[in-house]
């Protein structure tokens, strides 16, 4: 049972389908896992019936470009991250159960079917209408295979199907300045048949069912966002591509089409219940005693809470969601996370590189979950949260206790003593009663943050509980009193177990083990008989472990390098300047010298200077290269180009006549411009 419903639930949470073009990051974890994580150990800690399912969205043109990219099959870029994908959730903790796929067999049946029965019983509207075609790949343009300018917001980026800079939904006659992501042409639009979802009738239920009904319980910008799309006006919308990857439409005369990714994608929470539950599936969607919860990220929101739901109304058999907790997004660094530009911290990255610190991260992406707004990870926050909250809070205080217990007791429980008990002990006991029904209700109301941030007030209760008792001095004076104090230490640290487990599942199942406690019932903390007088403890061993700088370091490193490359791979010619008359040009004396001499200038960094035979004397020219030409030596007998008639003027002391010319390559560089052959000191560039 749990605290806001009074009825014990079945609860069928789904989380996001990642596409299986690239592997996972932080992002995908604070935004969806994590939390759809949490609720469900925590339900079914609840003693609630859970099914938790997730799995790889193999479809859609995110796969088929980076096939193309690759020059290999979409089947083998989806085999690739599917396999890294699935075994990084497994290793980090994610409790699905079920993780499979779209390119699946059963779920091609179960997407094919769907269609089908909506199709017979003519819920679809068939049409005839223009769509973008590239005569040069020849092929219809669908979704991200074609890009142009935002309508709405004005991002040059926008997609054939969404815009990323301000989320909204595209159809791809709708960008200004169409091009094809294929062979980079102008398309032509050309007729092609499909089948819409008639969206503009549903406005009337979903405006009741979402905008009346779940006014309250929806969290905001969820509510928001579906707010303003009812508003704007629903627009019936295609659910078929001209496609050649994806699930076939099941229509004989629909050669060369499939379904939208869409479409099929949210049907694989179906099908994926199927072969997880065998015959046993429909009460996970079918029964009106199930809560059926969607945790997507922010950019998901109109997909789960208005087609998704309109698709299961048609079908007419389904469940409606309860509830689609989104996300906001996660940044990285104060920068956007970005599969293509690498600008992520990839899960299997992470695992590799903090092997066993699986709840540190946890622990920060949760802390930090964007829940109401935009959010960000940094590495510094990250080493901080674990040497300051895991270390000194939650590992100290078990640290303190086991340590304690086995110095006094060898390692088993003591008497409670209760006898010798003081308001001390009673305002703990009191107080600690009402955590699991605190943290309870925050993680009912999808309050992530908030409950951890319980669950750590727990821990510091202990710890200023020990602080307040002192055993390790009551021992000298008072036995009683010291094994009052540590039973009562213990009792705590076994309701950390039990209230840590749906957010930190490692530390917990240390803990359990250090307690020999076998993990129990969510209902059952908040007590202080869990562990019994005289039971033998485990040798106590550290939870969690400081993280040094050096490791930090590396992470920022790998960082910038990244920032270093994408800036590289970015670069571009700066725009060319307004058109100059040629005599204009002309007024300029560009000539060749050769260096004489080349030396630093005395308390200057930047600058050089330089004596050059110009043909027809000395000159000497001061530029401001320095930190190009450590050893200005070197340049001495090099032919240069210069600028022979600026009007001279004082650099730090030394008149300069005249300005040497340079070219700035991409990487901020700057190279000395000279003559590919030796020639006269003196002549003319032109
Ligand atoms: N594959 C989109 C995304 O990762 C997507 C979710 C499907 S959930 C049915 O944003
Ligand atoms: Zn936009």
């Amino acid at each position: 049972m749990t605290y806001t419903h009074q009825e014990a639930k079945r609860y069928t949470i789904t989380s996001a389908l990642p596409y299986a073009n690239g592997p996972v990051h932080i992002g995908h974890l604070a935004g969806v896992y994590v939390p759809a994580d949490v609720y469900a150990r925590y339900l079914r800690s609840a003693g609630e019936e859970v099914l938790f399912i997730g799995g790889s969205d193999e479809h859609g043109v995110p796969i088929t470009i980076k096939a193309r990219k690759e020059g290999c099959t979409p089947q083998d870029i989806v085999d690739r991250y599917h396999t890294i994908i699935k075994d990084s959730f497994k290793e980090f903790g994610i409790s699905f159960d079920i993780y499979s796929r779209t390119s699946c067999l059963e779920h091609h049946k179960t997407a094919a079917d769907f269609f089908k029965k909506l199709y017979d019983e003519g819920k679809f509207v068939e049409k005839v209408s223009q769509q973008y075609y590239d005569e040069e790949a020849h092929q219809f343009l669908a979704d991200r295979y074609i890009t142009g300018t935002c309508p709405k917001c004005g991002n040059e980026h926008a997609y054939g199907d969404q815009c990323e800079a301000c989320g909204t939904s595209l159809n791809a006659t709708d960008l200004i300045n169409p091009k094809s992501m294929l062979s980079g042409a102008k398309p032509v639009l050309k007729e092609t048949r499909h089948w819409f979802l008639p969206l503009d009738q549903d406005e009337a239920w979903l405006r009741q069912w979402i905008l009346e009904k779940h006014q309250k319980d929806w969290k905001s910008n969820v509510y928001g966002q579906c707010k303003s799309w009812i508003d704007a006006g629903l627009q019936p919308r295609a659910v078929t591509r001209d496609l050649d990857w994806g699930v076939k439409v099941p229509l004989a005369d629909a050669e060369g089409k499939v379904l939208y990714v869409w479409f099929d994608a949210p049907i694989g929470y179906i099908s994926f219940t199927k072969q997880a539950c065998g015959s046993d599936w429909e009460k996970w969607w079918k029964s009106q005693d199930t809560q059926l919860v969607h945790f997507i990220g922010k950019d998901n929101i109109v997909f789960h809470c208005i087609i998704f739901p309109a698709m299961l109304k048609a079908e007419g058999s389904f469940i409606l969601p309860t509830n689609v907790p989104a996300n906001e997004f996660l940044n990285l660094e104060g920068n956007k996370i970005s599969t293509s530009r690498n600008w992520a911290v990839w899960l299997h990255e992470y695992l590799r590189d903090f092997p066993g610190k699986q709840d540190v991260l946890r622990y920060t992406l949760c802390s930090n979950a964007p829940e109401t707004k935009d959010n960000d990870f940094t590495w510094k926050d990250f080493q901080l949260k674990n040497n300051s909250e895991l270390v000194s809070i939650l590992g100290n205080f078990v640290n303190r206790t086991l340590v304690l217990t086995h110095k006094f007791y060898e390692g088993k429980v003591p008497a409670a003593h209760q006898e010798v008990w003081t308001d001390v002990e009673r305002d703990v006991v009191k107080e600690m009663s009402t955590f699991p029904e605190r943290i309870g209700r925050s993680i009912e109301g999808y309050r992530f943050r908030e409950a951890l941030s319980e669950l750590m007030n727990l821990a510091r209760l202990g710890n200023k509980y020990l602080t307040e008792t002192e055993p390790w001095k009551l021992i000298k004076t008072d036995e009683a009193r010291t094994a009052a104090s540590l039973n009562l230490s213990l009792q705590i640290c076994a309701n950390l177990a039990i209230l840590a487990a749906p957010f930190l599942p490692f530390s917990a199942e240390k803990l359990n083990h250090m307690l020999d406690f076998k993990p129990c019932s969510w209902h059952s903390a908040g007590g202080i008989d869990l562990l019994p007088e005289g039971v033998q403890l485990n040798a106590p061993e550290l939870l969690f472990e400081k993280i040094e700088d050096s490791a930090i370091e590396v992470q920022m490193k790998r960082l910038e390098d990244i920032k270093r490359q994408n800036e590289l791979n970015n670069w571009q010619p700066a725009t060319v300047k307004p058109t100059v008359a040629f005599d204009d040009f002309g007024k300029i004396d560009i000539r060749v010298g050769t260096v004489l001499e080349c030396s630093k200038v005395p308390k200057a960094d930047k600058l050089l200077q330089f004596k050059i035979d110009d043909g027809m004397g000395t000159r000497t020219i001061v530029s401001g290269i320095a930190k190009f030409y450590p050893d200005p030596q070197a340049l001495v007998g090099r032919q240069i180009c210069f600028i022979a008639n600026f009007a001279p003027r004082k650099l730090k002391g030394v008149e300069s006549q005249g300005m040497i010319l340079s070219a700035e390559d991409r990487d901020g560089r700057l190279v000395l411009l000279s003559p590919s052959d030796i020639v006269t000191p003196g002549c003319s560039v032109g």
